[in-house]
């Protein structure tokens, strides 16, 4: 062999051994829970099938327990695509950089358990999700959620007198607390891993939440009283990076959206069984009193103006009315 056919060959070698025959791609995730809650095991579920739907090399690894900060962070990350791809988000906590995207979730939109999954299924989200990833660069792949949202307070709150002027967190999206303060409540947008410490400390009286994370974060331990407003459904995106999800192969970016889908199929199966058993749980385990709220036909009566301003506000009039009708 010549000296060039030698040294083209010694090339070629270092060539094939520098490029990995496959690339893996790694995809982070997170979740404010531990192994148990219907978030995480959705996006465990959601991992799994990705794996399943592709052909090459996927790996995972999400965070767990908030570790990496709560939702408010999360949309941050996903927004500038750092530090994590994908993740189950609350609408009211990604305001900040989509103003009508927390339409989906605000109290008191949807009537019943039926309701919630005709209009889910039906794809009237779809402008708000166009939102979002026009606005936030976020997009959704599915929908978990499910779970029935509830007063949790230190003291009982039981009918309109004991709501007015009651001290509580609600999620950062204006919407909330225009909803808690029509029914009367004083209410504050507090960051969710500050919540404990707060009502804790006595800066508020209570909060609202769903059965599941109630539990999974012990948050009977500091507000042992639920009173039954069921003022949401819970409808929880789960969610992708657009920076992330864009740099992604043809062959799998197509895994993520079915397995999106799918895994949003999943969690609301998972959630919205779970929510009463799990609510049942934490009464016979002596965690937390259940009541009733005496009155809450009036909350809705309250309430119904101000979703229709907020609405009419952002021009998305005949989508609200569109999700009632379903
Ligand atoms: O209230 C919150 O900020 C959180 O409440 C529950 O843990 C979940 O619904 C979560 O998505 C978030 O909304």
């Amino acid at each position: 062999k010549s000296m060039k056919t030698i040294a083209i060959t010694a090339v070629s070698a270092v060539a094939i051994l520098a490029t990995p025959v496959s690339a893996e791609t790694k995809l982070r995730g997170a979740s404010l829970f531990d192994e148990d809650h219907a978030y995480t095991r959705t996006l465990r579920e959601f991992e799994r099938l990705v794996g399943e739907k592709y052909d090459g090399d996927v790996s995972f690894d999400m965070s767990l327990n908030g570790e990496l900060g709560d939702e408010s962070d999360f949309v941050t990350f996903l927004q500038q695509g750092v530090a994590i791809d994908y993740a189950i988000m609350a609408p009211s906590n990604m305001a900040t950089f989509a103003p009508s995207i927390p339409l989906m979730d605000m109290p008191f939109l949807f009537r019943d358990l039926e309701h919630w999954d005709t209009a889910l299924a039906s794809g009237v989200m779809a402008p708000l999700e166009a939102e979002l990833l026009a606005k936030a660069n976020i997009r959704v792949i599915g929908y978990a959620g499910g779970g029935v949202r509830n007063l949790a307070s230190a003291e009982p709150i039981g009918n309109m007198d004991e709501l007015t002027g009651h001290k509580m967190r609600v999620m950062g999206a204006p919407i909330q607390a225009q909803v808690f303060s029509a029914i009367k409540a004083a209410p504050s947008a507090i960051a969710y891993n500050e919540v404990y410490n707060a009502i804790q400390t006595g800066v508020i009286a209570g909060f609202e939440n769903e059965a599941a994370s109630i539990q999974n974060l012990k948050f009977y331990e500091v507000a042992p009283n639920i009173t039954l407003t069921r003022h949401a459904i819970t409808v929880r995106p789960l969610v992708m990076s657009e920076s992330s999800f864009s740099a992604l192969p043809a062959d799998l970016q197509a895994a993520v959206l079915a397995a999106g889908a799918e895994a949003g199929a999943f969690g609301r199966k998972l959630e919205s069984t779970q929510d009463g058993e799990k609510l049942q749980e934490m009464a016979d385990a002596g965690q937390i009193k259940v009541q009733e709220f005496a009155g809450r036909d009036e909350l809705l009566k309250l309430v119904i103006p101000v979703q229709d301003a907020y609405a009419a506000e952002l021009g998305a009039t005949e989508l609200l009315e569109a999700i009632r009708s379903k």
